[in-house]
């Protein structure tokens, strides 16, 4: 049987499958590396209608990588029936959850073997520190591929004790069952771990897919494809579709035959894509939108615990990271010192070529967003924050960006209110011990993705995790996220959990049977 052999193929060594493409090869991070440009369509890879394409850029040194295909909508809908025969006529659908969760098992396997590869696409693609790639973009998406495999045979209803119709009895259960066809659109933070932290929960529920990454970093979402196929993941299940978030994005959240949404990306077109999901068939959707995360420093803390997490917090993959820490509060008798004492330690930060191991900061993402950052910073010294740190351009090849440190920030400006997505550290004071005025400022926000506390006093952090709006709460630390730990917004940053069970639930429908005898 067709699916006892697929997964037989999963368990040896030398059954992987080969999928011919056209390949971008080059040696760089002292290996060779080979991916594909291509659209990722029914397990194959194939031009775009008409042969469009989109540069990629390194923002090392801004060279192109090479052209990647550009999806239309006529691509799109190919992607769309593939992945609706996947799921209603393919293997997928008809064989067991447990070798379900072998196969993903075996694409985890691959994605370690590739491990290096992938990091070194991802650093050249998004500007990520190789080191923190190998380990975050890399190692984590392959944690939540191990995590999701493993849910794949523990889906489980429930039974349910209803009224009986005397004298007859009555049995209602529930089922968790796949919604079918699913769009993913994703950002360009971290491009791997975003397609991994949903299709992972997608696919461990039984659905196929079709993904489109962000235009600016789609390449290890393609060498990702490649490794589908050698992990023996049938065709049509995962589609990949590089284009553009207007053209491939929105024929993908408009498509009549896609029932569910999980997008990542900015409140803004959050927005947009649910009104694209209600208009064209009431999709179902999960949005984990911007943040604007407030870390509030008590002076009771462990004070060089509080400046490394605060940094981590804020310059974290380039400040990049949706999570980061968009405002730090500093009780105003430790303000002077913690501000000296970040000063001095973002000057020893290592700014540069993000393969090298030494390095601690590699290039903003791509040039918008880096010109974005410099009038942000400019923005906010015209409205009275004190430059401290960094804030401009630094003067060589590739898009860097000197972390920067605004102090003196006041709650009506724009630096405290807008999301920066980059290296800059927002600084408040609050006095005296109130907590309660300092979460009020904390709280006055659309915004409400995570919070950080830093304090000694068990009682104050307590306090302020039952009362600040924020979906992750962090106390004596700063970005520790888990691929078992549910992960998503409040308020206008979103709703529907990545990771964790909870995360199946986005992916899944509940059919209720009753019955009786
Ligand atoms: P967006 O501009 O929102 O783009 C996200 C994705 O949506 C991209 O793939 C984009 O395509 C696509 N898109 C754009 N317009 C679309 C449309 N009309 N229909 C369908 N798709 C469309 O965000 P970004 O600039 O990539 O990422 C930065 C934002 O993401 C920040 O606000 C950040 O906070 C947020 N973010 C949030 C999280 C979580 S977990 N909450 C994680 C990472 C990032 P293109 O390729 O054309 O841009």
């Amino acid at each position: 049987e067709f699916s006892q052999a697929v997964v037989l193929k999963s368990r040896g060594s030398n059954a992987s499958q080969d999928v011919a493409y056209d390949a971008v090869v080059m040696n760089v991070n002292n290996m060779d590396i080979k991916f594909p440009k291509q659209l990722f369509i029914n397990g194959q890879f194939v031009d775009a209608e008409g042969g469009r394409t989109i540069d990629t850029v390194n923002p090392a040194d801004e060279t192109v990588i090479c052209k990647v295909q550009r999806a239309s909508v006529a691509d799109v809908d190919r992607a769309v029936q593939a992945a609706r025969h996947a799921f209603e006529e393919g293997e997928w659908s008809k064989m067991s959850a447990r070798d379900r969760g072998r196969l993903l098992f075996r694409l985890a396997d691959l994605m370690e073997e590739h491990k290096q590869e992938l990091a070194t696409i991802e650093s050249i693609d998004s500007g990520a520190v190789y080191t923190l790639a190998l380990k975050t973009h890399v190692g984590m998406s392959i944690d939540v591929w191990r995590y999701f495999a493993g849910w794949c045979d523990k889906i489980t209803g429930s039974t349910i004790p209803i009224s009986h119709a005397r004298p007859n009895r009555n049995l209602t259960f529930t089922k968790k069952e796949p919604i079918g066809v699913c769009g993913l659109v994703t950002p360009w933070n971290y491009p791997l771990m975003m397609l991994s932290w949903k299709m992972a929960a997608c696919l461990a529920a039984g659905n196929t897919v079709v993904m489109k990454p962000a235009q600016v970093s789609p390449l290890t979402a393609l060498k990702f494809a490649e490794l589908s196929v050698k992990a023996g993941i049938p065709p049509g299940v995962i589609n990949i579709v590089p284009g553009s978030g207007s053209e491939a994005g929105n024929a993908i959240a408009t498509h009549p035959l896609v029932r569910k949404l999980g997008f990542t990306g900015s409140t803004e077109i959050g927005q947009t894509i649910m009104r694209s999901c209600a208009d064209s068939n009431l999709k179902k959707v999960s949005l984990e939108l911007g943040g604007k995360s407030p870390l509030v420093i008590f002076d009771d803390c462990d004070l060089d615990r509080a400046v490394r997490n605060a940094m981590s917090g804020v310059f974290f993959n380039k400040g990049e990271n949706c999570i980061a820490a968009g405002r730090v509060f500093v009780q105003d008798t430790i303000h002077d010192k913690f501000v000296e004492r970040v000063i001095e330690e973002t000057k020893k930060m290592v700014i540069g070529d993000p393969l090298s191991r030494s390095t601690a900061h590699g290039p903003q993402n791509h040039k918008a967003h880096l010109d974005k950052l410099v009038e942000y910073v400019q923005r906010g010294v015209k409205e009275g924050a004190q430059l401290r740190h960094g804030g401009t351009r630094l003067e060589r090849p590739g898009l860097f960006f000197e972390p920067a440190v605004l102090t003196e920030v006041q709650d009506h400006m724009y630096v405290a209110k807008e999301e920066s997505f980059g290296p800059i550290m927002i600084i408040s004071r609050f006095s005296g011990n109130d907590l309660d005025a300092v979460i009020k400022r904390a709280n006055n926000t659309e915004f409400g993705l995570a919070s950080g506390v830093f304090t000694r006093d068990i009682n104050r952090a307590m306090a302020f995790a039952e009362k600040i709006q924020a979906g992750t709460v962090f106390i004596n630390t700063y970005n520790k996220t888990d691929v078992a730990a549910p992960f998503g917004g409040f308020k206008q940053s979103g709703f529907g959990k990545d990771l964790g069970e909870e995360a199946l639930n986005e992916y899944l429908k509940t059919k209720c049977v009753t019955l009786e005898y």
